[in-house]
């Protein structure tokens, strides 16, 4: 069967104001999905609250809302219980790296193999405007009542310091090629991130579609033989030009993929090689009795392995 984009809309009605930039990542999800050909009964779109996080009611699949910054950590454990499921991130700056920005750096060091879209419009669009993680220092949005008196995480960086193992960035307003990034975010094995700038016409009046479309260009247009990609030791040679890429964030914003390492083993392969057969018998697959008793206690499984949160 061959599916279309528009087989992975629901008849959710969708919550955005006019003209925001979440209706280009909505698109690009939808078409990404279908030209994957992903089965929706094997994905799991999950997402914490904000505007962004609303997409899990506007993508088919079995989706979850959580409480606000833990889309994470509820992620993962649906990831690790059942890894033959597809499982997808959505959330804001605020959620991903505000309230959540904890979780966002224990997945780094993990490396299970989810995607995470960031929706980043550096402002709280949910709750009118207040200045979001990715906002700089002395920026004055309407919402505000002083220009920002804190600066900007730098979202590249940190998601390189924690371990991501496939780093890119897309704009909300340029579908097919934000597509094509969530297509190999999806594709890679491991943690991938995607930043995604998101004009917000409501709340942020400085970092507007005219503003982001001054400054963005695409890595590879500028450099053909940009190849971020770390295949074994002898790439690492590339990584003070990534770093060099991930930190440019003014007169110009690089787009595109920025790193992808392909030498990393995922938490997924550390269980296997730790508990043999994880991955044939994961959590969600195994019979939860068996003459009325439970077979595997389901915190056995994973005792000692995950200490924290
Ligand atoms: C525990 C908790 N604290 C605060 C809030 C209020 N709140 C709701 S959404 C949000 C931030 C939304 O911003 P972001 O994650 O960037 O998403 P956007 O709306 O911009 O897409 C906040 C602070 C909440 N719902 N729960
Ligand atoms: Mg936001």
């Amino acid at each position: 069967m061959v599916r279309r984009w528009a087989d992975y809309k629901t008849e959710a009605w969708v919550q955005w104001c006019p003209g925001c930039g979440d209706f280009g990542i909505l698109a690009a999800i939808h078409r990404a999905l279908a030209e994957l050909d992903i089965d929706p009964r094997r994905l799991v779109v999950v997402g914490g609250i904000g505007c962004s996080s609303r997409s899990v009611y506007y993508v088919r699949g079995s989706n979850v809302h959580v409480i606000h910054g833990r889309s994470i950590p509820v992620a993962s454990g649906v990831k690790l219980a059942n890894p033959e499921l597809e499982v997808v991130v959505v959330g804001g700056d605020g959620d991903l790296l505000g309230i959540g920005g904890g979780h966002f750096t224990a997945l780094g060091r993990r490396n299970i193999d989810l995607t995470i879209l960031l929706f980043d419009n550096s402002v709280y669009g949910l709750t009118k405007g207040q200045a979001g993680p990715t906002l700089p220092v002395g920026v004055k949005t309407k919402a505000l009542p002083y220009p920002n008196v804190q600066d900007r995480v730098n979202p590249l960086i940190l998601a390189y310091a924690s371990g991501y193992t496939f780093i890119a960035r897309g704009y909300a307003y340029h579908v097919n090629q934000l597509k094509d990034l969530i297509k190999a975010g999806i594709e890679h094995r491991g943690s991938a991130f995607i930043d995604i700038l998101q004009p917000c016409p409501t709340y942020n009046d400085m970092m507007t579609k005219e503003w982001y479309e001054e400054r963005i260009y695409y890595l590879n247009e500028e450099d053909p033989l940009w190849d971020p990609r770390i295949r074994g030791p002898e790439d690492h040679v590339k990584i003070p030009r990534i770093v060099e890429k991930m930190l440019e964030f003014g007169d110009r914003i690089p787009l595109g993929i920025l790193y992808q390492d392909l030498t990393k083993t995922t938490l997924e392969d550390r269980f296997e090689q730790q508990m043999p057969g994880y991955r044939k018998a994961p959590p969600a697959l195994r019979p939860i009795s068996v003459n009325g008793r439970a077979p595997v206690h389901p915190f056995k499984v994973f005792k000692d392995k995950l200490i924290e949160t």
